[in-house]
């Protein structure tokens, strides 16, 4: 089986975490719940206090959907959720395979940088400009740079990246690191009583501690391996990446805290459990942006606990950007192509579940086309962003636009995932010039800054692509 056409039609709900299940209750005390497992079997810990949500994990096979209870509000399968894998991997997989095949593509162990490294504090930099802004084509295609110098860049608004992680020692984004004000630091207490020990910059959902670290995979884990590591820590760069510090590269909105809340693993895989907790944490916590670089195929289930979990975003007046998808495998022609969200049968959630709060990112490249992958929906994608061969920090202080390069081929860094980032930095620049406006105010104003583009009109609901031009 080819793992590349495996990792794109796994959808989110098509394949289930064995046994579990996400329950929503009326009632919450310890007497309710234990009445429940008495009654029903199996344990239960808590998902969201807000949403009054637990997972109910089974031993036994027992159809937890057909389990009828006067104090069970909804249950749906607790489902798998995916990286929006990189498109450009997908198309190469099978040179890949052949330079593999005839040991033209050696692969060493991984990189020489340590895996979970202590949370460093912040540390002073030098001044000077940013070498690789030049090679950043989608900041300057959104005259990102030129909205910099009249705006706050984005300073105080805090931004949850919920990926694989984040490399919070990375020399562009160890300053830009969100951290928890009322948390001290390796004291083994909660001491904000958030329900979290020691959380300083974000939370590792998927490893259950406090190191969001953006784990690293050696390069064939990357390529043949269905996970993108680095992918959190690439979005970070785009939305935030450090400014005239005389290293890297420079984000949009630079003056960001990130909130690195990790719930997809190295293997790039997550669910819907966690991330509804890293949602949650999110906007508990003060942010006031969520990037959802992630998602899969709308399947039998309904995901009514993620939508929920948006919703309450909403309610706390958070943004949630999320990518468009980035198509599926033509097996004929063997690449990923783009398809309409809006009249397929299967449409990418959370992208297209339309809430008030929700932006949905279709991404183009230099020449502002829409990528070849990238799907679209002129009902539910609302504007388009550089998101094909993005420059952006990965992890051990390197910079990547591609990936590998060899003889013919090419893997790049792709995706609606790297366009909707581009989106997320734009916002907070917005917000931080006037952090008195409502999120349906910022999104608003977005939306009417874009630059209508031929060939996005049926594509989007702007007809447009994303642009700060007007920041002056
Ligand atoms: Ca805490
Ligand atoms: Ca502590
Ligand atoms: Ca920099």
């Amino acid at each position: 089986m080819k793992m590349g056409i495996l990792s794109i039609i796994l959808a989110m709900s098509a394949n289930l975490v064995a046994s579990e299940y996400l329950v929503e209750f009326f009632h919450t005390d310890d007497a309710a719940l234990k009445q429940f497992t008495l009654s029903h079997g199996g344990k239960l810990n808590l998902v969201s206090k807000a949403g009054k949500l637990y997972k109910w994990t089974l031993d036994t096979d027992t159809n937890a959907l057909q389990v009828r209870d006067s104090n069970l509000a909804h249950v749906e399968k607790n489902s798998t959720i995916r990286l929006i894998e990189n498109p450009s991997i997908t198309k190469n997989q099978d040179a890949i395979r052949e330079l593999l095949r005839t040991n033209q593509l050696q692969i060493t162990d991984g990189p020489a940088y340590p895996d979970n490294p202590e949370i460093p504090n912040k540390v002073s930099q030098s001044s000077g400009k940013d070498p690789l802004l030049g090679k950043q084509w989608g900041i300057n295609q959104i005259k990102g740079i030129s909205a910099q110098n009249n705006s706050p860049q984005g300073k105080d608004i805090i931004i949850a990246v919920t990926d694989t992680g984040v490399d919070y020692t990375h020399q562009d984004l160890v300053n830009q690191m969100w951290r928890n004000p009322k948390e001290i630091p390796g004291n083994g207490i909660d001491d904000d009583s958030n329900g979290y020990v020691d959380d300083i910059v974000g939370w590792d959902f998927a490893s259950n501690d406090n190191k969001p670290y953006d784990l690293s995979l050696n390069l064939i884990d990357i390529l043949m391996g269905g996970g993108n590591p680095g992918h959190g820590t690439h979005v970070a760069g785009v939305i935030g990446a450090a400014a005239n510090n005389s290293v890297g590269m420079v984000g949009i909105a630079p003056n960001v805290k990130i909130m690195a809340l990790r719930f997809i693993t190295e293997k790039g895989q997550g669910s819907s459990e966690n991330a509804i907790k890293a949602i949650d944490y999110a906007v508990d916590n003060g942010a006031k942006i969520i990037n959802a670089s992630w998602g899969g195929e709308k399947g039998e289930e309904k995901e009514e606990e993620l939508l929920k979990a948006i919703e309450r975003a909403r309610d706390k007046g958070v943004i949630f950007v999320a990518a468009a998808g980035n198509g599926r495998l033509n097996q004929a022609k063997q690449k990923a192509e783009g398809y309409n969200n809006d009249t397929d049968p299967k449409p990418i959630l959370p992208a297209t579940f339309n809430v008030e709060n929700m932006l949905t990112v279709a991404a183009i490249d230099v020449n502002q086309k829409i990528g070849e992958f990238s799907n679209f929906g002129p009902k539910s994608v609302h504007l388009a962003a550089p998101g094909v061969a993005i420059l952006s920090s990965v992890p051990g202080n390197r910079y990547q636009d591609t990936i590998i390069e060899l003889g013919q081929m090419k893997v790049t860094w792709d995706g609606t995932s790297m366009a909707t980032p581009h989106v997320v930095g734009a916002a907070a620049l917005l917000w931080s010039i006037d952090p008195g406006m409502s999120f349906s105010e910022v999104k608003t104003k977005l939306l009417e800054m874009t630059v209508k583009v031929s060939g996005l009109e049926k594509k989007t609901i702007t007809g447009g692509r994303l642009d700060l031009g007007a920041v002056r």
